[in-house]
């Protein structure tokens, strides 16, 4: 199994005999569009579910986007794939969170891990609930918080500047700004220079081809700290080139992430020994849930790479999870962490507080707070009780 739950997620967990799962599907407004060399997303069109057994609840969250761009997912695909194949597999079943994710398992790999993780995250959450303990404290995180992290989309650059300056005084000490060809060396030389201080990350989404390795250089010495997915993830020797040539070039290298290119800890494993990336940005949908997020966390901090916690638009329940797992110390990279309610304009979930450009992690039972009911009636677009498969 190449998800096999690490040391410390392994610990004694109950069970949850599992009575019942909903699913909705969520069309949440944001405040302004997201826009990435992925696609754009103008609503955020989000499916969740809901566990019940043992007479506790658990929450969890799918954190496909609303189109298969990013990842091979979409949140309505995934929300039909929970209703009719993996969700029925759960019905009347007794499962330990770690159980969840090897249960849908097909083959060798999960072939919806965004939709995987979600029931993954929810029966976790009913666990950690029936005996009141934190999903920190269960993953061992010590931190009572974590250093704030907010990502910009592509917009005009002017604009993109002036946003910048007011997020960091809002207390971000950390920028992902998104790139791509032509919307790049003079943007991120602007923000370096209204900004010299702050830790400055670019994300291009795959966007270069290997004929970019120098131009991708140039917009490096402008001064930036990592370079999240500057190529397809095909494209693995431009990857390999730009690393060799930043070893070179005499200034201590920058990571170069890898964000896209990992779905599995097989592909981390893969992708290290072939020296394609010099970071990780670890997203639990992404990887297949919560448990294969922290061992590749751990394969990371054994191997001493820089690690992130990536972020999907995700709502405060994704977004809580997000900065629990972000509390681990193998993530020496400031994360996506910022409160839902930067993209978000409505969100059922109570949101993550900001203070002093740190981000609490929650204390409480379970992966987050309860959600408001009447928010997540008014959002939802589409419900679905999941039923025995006949
Ligand atoms: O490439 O990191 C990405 C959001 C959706 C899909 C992919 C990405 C992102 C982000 C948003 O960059 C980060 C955030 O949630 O703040
Ligand atoms: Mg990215």
């Amino acid at each position: 199994m190449p998800n096999s739950p690490a040391s410390h997620v392994t610990g004694p967990t109950p069970a949850v005999q599992i009575s019942g799962i909903e699913l909705f599907l969520l069309d949440l407004p944001l405040h302004e569009p997201f826009v990435a060399s992925h696609g754009e997303t103008l609503t955020r069109t989000i499916a969740v579910v809901r566990v019940t057994g043992d007479g506790v609840i658990g929450w969890g969250e799918c954190s496909a986007l609303p189109a298969a761009t990013y990842t091979a997912e979409s949140a309505a695909g995934s929300f039909a794939a929970l209703a009719d194949k993996l969700g029925p597999r759960l019905i009347g079943r007794t499962m330990t969170p770690q159980a969840v994710v090897p249960l849908l398992f097909d083959g060798p790999e999960v072939a919806l891990p965004m939709a995987a993780s979600a029931l993954e995250m929810a029966v976790l959450d009913a666990s950690l609930r029936s005996t009141a303990q934190s999903l920190a404290s269960w993953l061992g995180t010590t931190r009572a918080t974590v250093p704030a992290g907010v990502s910009l989309g592509l917009a005009d650059p002017g604009e993109t500047v002036a946003k910048a300056v007011d997020l960091a005084a809002e207390g971000y000490n950390r920028l992902k700004v998104k790139v791509q060809p032509g919307h790049d060396l003079e943007l991120a030389s602007a923000i370096r220079a209204a900004l010299p201080d702050i830790e400055l990350q670019l994300d291009a989404n795959g966007a270069y081809g290997a004929e970019a390795i120098d131009h991708v250089l140039a917009i490096i010495e402008c001064g930036i700290d990592a370079f999240e997915q500057p190529f397809a993830k095909a494209d693995e020797r431009a990857a390999i080139e730009l690393i060799g040539l930043l070893a070179q070039s005499g200034r201590p290298p920058i990571p170069v992430v890898a964000d896209e290119a990992v779905e599995s800890t097989k592909d981390a494993i893969g992708l290290l020994e072939r020296g394609v990336m010099t970071g990780l940005s670890i997203k639990p949908g992404r990887v297949g849930g919560l448990i294969a997020a922290v061992n590749i966390h751990d394969l990371c901090r054994a191997k001493g790479l820089p690690a992130t916690a990536g972020g999907m638009l995700e709502t405060g329940l994704g977004r809580h999870a997000l900065a629990a797992l972000a509390g681990l110390d193998g993530f020496t990279l400031t994360g996506d962490l910022s409160p839902a309610g930067r993209w978000l304009a409505a969100d059922p979930w109570p949101d993550l507080v900001l203070g002093q450009g740190r981000i609490a992690i929650h204390q409480g039972p379970g992966v987050a707070p309860d959600p408001d009911e009447d928010v997540l009636e008014r959002f939802t677009v589409e419900r679905c009780r999941v039923s025995n498969a006949p």
